[in-house]
């Protein structure tokens, strides 16, 4: 059986591993600095597995050591927004969390694929990265498939098309950069940008861009978990299903989309291996010029953060 380790028990690390031991059979390890917490959810998680007929088990614990033998990683630890933050304004402080989370990891699961959902997600997949040592290609983001979640469910809400008749992506950044495509996707029949009048676009596109805030909003010291924890699950299926499916995830980029030297998200195949190759879709100009814009953000943050952390 598969292992994977998630790092956090909080709601999107406790949601991910009920989701992840319902729907796949994984050897689960929950770790939490607090290690009650991880224990008892772990077991609260695996009592549930017995009439679906999961054959998964949950651990839970406060010792990062736990994920020795993991073939996948799934960093949710740190702090989550609070009303009024954006994902940014987290950067130092998770910073601090994720780096000697991915220092353990590369010690002792030095094989496995790490998947980083701890915001700011592209910088911190970045330093994760980094920490481990690990090939680009082991280490990803989780943004894009819960943002085109979103989009896609926005777009259903206004036009009653149901998600399984469009082709949609967000690619960029997981924050104010996010780049929903609107001239490469189909709804329908027909590319996006036709098949919607352009007020109805714009505000698609905006709620898409505000989706995690407007959840933090009504939840006030939180942000959002069941979306992201079947996003996660969709990676989770895409790299140990070892199918090749293509999914936008922020990887490292190396001269595709005329972008080298950050973790974005853009449409990559995955397989047990991590990301096996960025699938380079045929872009119109002015989404090509968005993610540009959105590289050059992240590039300037990484690059702060390497000098503060120096
Ligand atoms: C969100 O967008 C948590 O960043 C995550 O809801």
């Amino acid at each position: 059986m598969d292992k994977v380790t998630v790092f956090g028990a909080g709601h999107v690390g406790a949601t991910t591993a009920f989701y992840l031991a319902h729907r796949r059979d994984l050897d689960i390890s929950m770790v939490d600095i607090d290690g009650g917490k991880a224990r008892g959810l772990a077991l609260d998680i695996e009592q549930s597995l017995s009439y679906p007929g999961s054959r998964s088990t949950v651990s839970g614990s406060a010792d990062a050591g736990e994920v020795s033998g993991s073939d996948l990683v799934v960093i949710t630890a740190g702090t989550p927004r609070k009303r009024g933050m954006s994902r940014l304004d987290l950067t130092s402080v998770n910073a601090e969390v994720v780096e000697p989370i991915a220092r353990g990891v590369a010690e002792s699961a030095p094989n496995a694929v790490v998947v980083v959902v701890t915001n700011p997600v592209d910088e911190m997949t970045y330093l994760a990265w980094s920490a481990t040592g690990f090939p680009h290609r082991r280490v990803v983001g989780m943004a894009g498939v819960l943002d085109t979640s979103r989009f896609m469910n926005f777009l259903r809400n206004v036009t009653g098309v149901a998600a399984t008749d469009m082709e949609a992506m967000v690619l960029g950044t997981h924050g104010d950069d996010m780049v929903p495509l609107l001239d490469s996707s189909v709804l329908g029949d027909r590319p996006l940008s036709t098949a919607l009048d352009g007020a109805d676009l714009e505000s698609v596109v905006e709620r898409t861009r505000n989706a995690g805030a407007e959840i933090v909003g009504h939840l006030k010291t939180g942000s959002a978990y069941f979306a992201p924890a079947v996003a996660i699950g969709l990676m989770v299926d895409a790299i140990l299903g070892d199918g090749g499916d293509v999914l936008p995830v922020s990887t490292y980029l190396d001269g595709e989309y005329g972008i080298r030297g950050v973790f974005l998200g853009v449409p990559a195949r995955l397989d047990r291996s991590g990301v096996v190759e960025v699938v380079e879709l045929e872009l119109s100009d002015r989404e090509i010029r968005m993610l540009e814009r959105a590289s050059e953000g992240v590039l300037e943050r990484v690059l702060s953060i390497r000098r503060d952390r120096q």
